[in-house]
């Protein structure tokens, strides 16, 4: 990678229901990110954190959609759009917007920053989870589980500028490492013409396999792509401080070599974001570190 990095912190926690994941930025630069991006003779500069409400002082409730519930969803979208514009300048001034989150919600933003209106941007997203329940479907209302629905329209998202990307399109989606997913979103899933690979695709077809698959649907036709990685994706063995720890995910050398196959493609990667750690939850910050570690592999580090 010769671009310079650029470190955006997003201590955002309106999308979840466990508290701590607005702490992950500190925990993430204290896990040693600017060190370990530095010693691969990366240019690494820390733009800060955006500023993000409490929950206390909101209510949830406030300006909901007709016929659904988005908690806190005008707050999001405001932060979301500090989220893109912050992206996009960063990506105007040449540089890699690496996002620390904060919870998955802020992949709205990060979206809406790294995709150029003009061109097409691909998304491989990393998680536990499917994020594709919409104000509509949810069975929570945080809007962490609602982001990649957000991102591709659906439901009530459709109506909401700061929350649809267009420049994204759902043959260039792609979801890994699924194992927990809504009835009435796994429906809307089945429905769109995204491509998710379940922990039992994985387990039939090795990780190698299916993230290269995963990064070719991603990278075909498209200008550039996201990657976007849910601490949750990997074994709550592995990844202990995460809002929602999920059994039976990815082990920590799968999680590297899915990022070493990643750094093949970095090139083609305009933006990056670790999100949904928990230092609350974690153990001596073990998830931060790995996210660090993770990025550094997702950035070309190698052994010899
Ligand atoms: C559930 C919901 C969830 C984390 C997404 C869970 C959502 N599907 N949890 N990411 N960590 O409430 O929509
Ligand atoms: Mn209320
Ligand atoms: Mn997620
Ligand atoms: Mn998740």
């Amino acid at each position: 990678m010769d671009r310079t990095v650029r470190v955006l912190g997003v201590p955002m926690d309106l999308g979840a229901d466990r508290r701590g994941v607005d702490m992950g930025p500190s925990a993430i630069r204290y896990g040693g990110l600017a060190d370990q991006l530095e010693a691969l003779g990366m240019a690494c500069v820390d733009g800060g954190d955006l500023a993000v409400p409490r929950p206390e002082e909101r209510d949830p409730d406030a300006d909901q959609p007709s016929g659904g519930r988005a908690k806190f969803r005008r707050e999001t979208g405001e932060v979301c759009q500090d989220v893109r514009t912050a992206v996009r300048a960063t990506i105007d001034d040449g540089e890699f917007p690496l996002v620390l989150g904060g919870d998955h919600s802020i992949a709205i933003g990060t979206v809406a920053g790294a995709a150029d209106p003009d061109e097409s941007l691909g998304i491989v997203w990393f998680d536990a989870h499917g994020d594709f329940n919409t104000p509509q479907t949810t069975p929570s209302g945080n809007i962490h589980g609602m982001s990649l629905a957000a991102i591709l329209g659906k439901g009530s998202f459709a109506d909401e500028a700061w929350a649809h990307t267009p420049a994204v399109s759902e043959e260039n989606v792609v979801l890994v490492g699924l194992r927990d997913v809504d009835d009435r979103e796994r429906d809307l899933l089945n429905e769109s013409d995204v491509t998710a690979y379940t922990m039992s695709d994985i387990d039939a077809r090795s990780v190698p396999s299916v993230v290269e698959e995963a990064l070719d649907i991603a990278t075909d036709g498209t200008d550039a792509i996201h990657v976007s990685l849910d601490l949750d994706w990997l074994d709550p063995t592995e990844a202990p401080g995460v809002g929602t720890p999920v059994r039976g995910g990815v082990s920590y050398r799968e999680a590297h070599v899915a990022m070493e196959y990643v750094a093949e493609r970095r090139e083609a990667i305009r933006s990056m974001e670790l999100v949904e750690v928990n230092p609350i939850l974690d153990d001596h910050n073990r998830t931060a570190e790995l996210a660090c570690e993770l990025a550094a592999s997702a950035f070309g580090k190698v052994v010899l």
